[in-house]
């Protein structure tokens, strides 16, 4: 039995996050299977045992159990005293970004690969908003990381590895990625940290 259990399954940007925190931090963990695309986390069961939010990723550790990436990102920057802030001003910035990155920029983002490539729904009204609105995210990020190597300062910390969660996602949404070449260079930047893996390597993708 590992450490760290993450509930997760490998289309899930928001359990990277998370998978690829215990990774980088050298973390005994393992991923169990969640069946997302049956209704695995709509399931009472799913509610009651493991997360009353009805969301993946779930953690385990010594008892406890753990959702919100961003809060699990917390707890292990905590506990493991890496990639956490050094100071309260890098503290807070670290949250205006988590905070900006669960709002718009992964959120938009995977909601438009979600319907527009995953269920496939075609092109919508919809699909057109979450673009725009995945775009104008993109936009506010790309301008950041042209004044700075990371998105806090110089070096990685859980604000980069909360906005990464579907960046290094292959399915083609319909946005230019290759336009925001400041986000292009920060991934090479997070893909030379060692022991970087890619999500769909990380996470099973099937039971
Ligand atoms: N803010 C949450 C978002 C988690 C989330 O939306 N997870 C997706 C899978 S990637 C999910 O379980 N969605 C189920 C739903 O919204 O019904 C986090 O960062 O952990």
């Amino acid at each position: 039995m590992a450490d760290y259990t993450l509930h997760c399954f490998a289309e899930s940007g928001n359990a990277y996050k998370a998978a690829l925190m215990l990774e980088l931090t050298g973390q005994d963990w393992q991923p169990v299977f969640v069946d997302f695309f049956n209704g695995q986390t709509r399931g009472q069961g799913w509610r009651n045992e493991l997360n009353e939010q009805g969301e993946v990723p779930v953690l385990e550790h010594a008892g406890q159990t753990l959702t919100q990436s961003a809060l699990i990102l917390e707890y292990l920057a905590e506990r493991t005293g890496q990639f956490g802030p050094r100071d309260e001003n890098e503290k807070r910035e670290i949250w205006r970004w988590i905070l900006f990155d669960n709002h718009k920029f992964t959120s938009y983002y995977a909601m438009l690969r979600f319907l527009f490539c995953l269920k496939q729904t075609g092109e919508t009204d919809v699909t057109r908003f979450l673009r725009d609105r995945a775009t104008a995210a993109y936009r506010v990020v790309d301008a950041h990381l042209a004044k700075t190597p990371f998105m806090v300062g110089e070096r990685l910390t859980i604000a980069d590895l909360s906005l990464a969660g579907y960046v290094f996602m292959p399915e083609d949404t319909g946005i230019d990625l290759a336009a925001f070449s400041h986000i292009e260079a920060w991934k090479k930047r997070i893909q030379a940290v060692p022991g970087w893996k890619h999500p769909y390597e990380l996470m099973p993708r099937t039971a």
